[in-house]
């Protein structure tokens, strides 16, 4: 039986955007990547079908990464990302019962991205933000960012962390091609500039402001306990939080199920975070939609709190009136 579902973790390509796409074609098969293309330009049948036949009712679109979180250029990566901005609102008006929308935002401008993330919200009935990793190596956490973090925490307006490849390469990863990408270093990325907003405070400063991370939470869940334990004797060099850090990750991040169709992390985000926190997303068009939404349908939670995984949690925290 499928069950109703909303997802967000689901993307797709605009014509100006294939060329900062192709930076992320290093992670993946060839194979892969002349499919997904036709995948992610398709707001159709192809993409409705494919909803309809796994139960997905409403989808929340993102721009596939990383987008202008590689542009050079200031002005030429807002101007791109309101343009974006704009194709996807034509879209989900023609389907707006179906789809809707995360804002794509150039943070090389804090101050004008929040300007833009408010009229994606206000105006265009997005529900937040995508942000792919690091702009040009400027985390989220940088000093000049307050100012949206203020802005998304006053609109109430969620911003969801998808994951790309850092500006630099790690000796770490030398010789080792297939752990770059979302096999590995994907989550360490996203889980670290995550853990940088933590420890920097902007949770405790801006306690409205919500995080998204997909892939149950890039392994966060897991080390709770560790990271407040080892917090308590780190050398933090000045940095202090009121509360331990587990606290604001509780609070502060929301995690979605994309690309981990195993029960174990379910269940680990369920219980670490609370049943509240978890929200089912297939990431279209990578991941196969067919083994999420089966995942999700059948593996061993209560009802309840499968209605909340797949239905209720995402309508409550992206404000969506279905
Ligand atoms: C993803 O969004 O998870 C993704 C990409 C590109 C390649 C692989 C992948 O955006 O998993
Ligand atoms: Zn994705």
């Amino acid at each position: 039986m499928t069950i109703k579902k909303i997802a967000l973790e689901e993307h797709f390509m605009a014509p100006d955007f294939v060329d900062y796409w192709a930076s992320t074609l290093v992670n993946i098969s060839p194979d892969l990547s002349g499919k997904a293309l036709v995948a992610l330009s398709d707001f159709g049948d192809r993409r409705l079908d494919e909803m309809d036949r796994h139960g997905i009712e409403f989808a929340v679109l993102a721009l596939a990464g990383p987008g202008v979180q590689i542009e050079r250029d200031e002005a030429l990566a807002m101007r791109r990302a309101t343009e974006v901005n704009d194709f996807l609102c034509a879209e989900i008006a023609k389907q707006p019962k179906r789809y809707g929308g995360l804002a794509h935002l150039a943070m090389q401008n804090p101050k004008r991205a929040a300007d833009e993330l408010e009229r994606c919200v206000t105006q265009l009935g997005f529900s937040g933000a995508m942000v792919n990793g690091s702009t040009n190596g400027v985390y989220l956490d940088h000093d000049s960012n307050e100012v949206f973090w203020e802005r998304a925490a006053a609109l109430g307006a969620p911003l969801y962390i998808h994951p790309n490849n850092p500006v630099d390469t790690p000796a770490l990863y030398d010789g080792h091609s297939e752990l770059w990408g979302p096999v590995w270093s994907w989550g360490v990325e996203t889980a670290t500039h995550a853990l940088r907003l933590v420890f920097s405070g902007v949770f405790e400063r801006h306690p409205g402001a919500t995080l998204i991370l997909g892939h149950m939470g890039e392994a966060i869940p897991f080390q709770l306990w560790r990271l407040d334990s080892r917090w308590e004797i780190a050398n933090r060099k000045g940095r202090t939080l009121k509360r331990p850090p587990s606290e604001y990750i509780r609070d502060n991040i929301v995690v979605t199920t994309s690309g981990v169709c195993s029960a174990e992390p379910l269940h680990c985000a369920l219980s670490a975070l609370g049943t509240d926190k978890v929200m089912f997303s297939a990431d279209y068009p990578f991941e196969r939609t067919q083994e999420a939404a089966h995942f999700i349908e059948t593996v061993d939670i209560s009802e309840d709190v499968r209605a909340q995984v797949c239905w209720d949690n995402a309508k409550r925290i992206l404000k969506l009136h279905l």
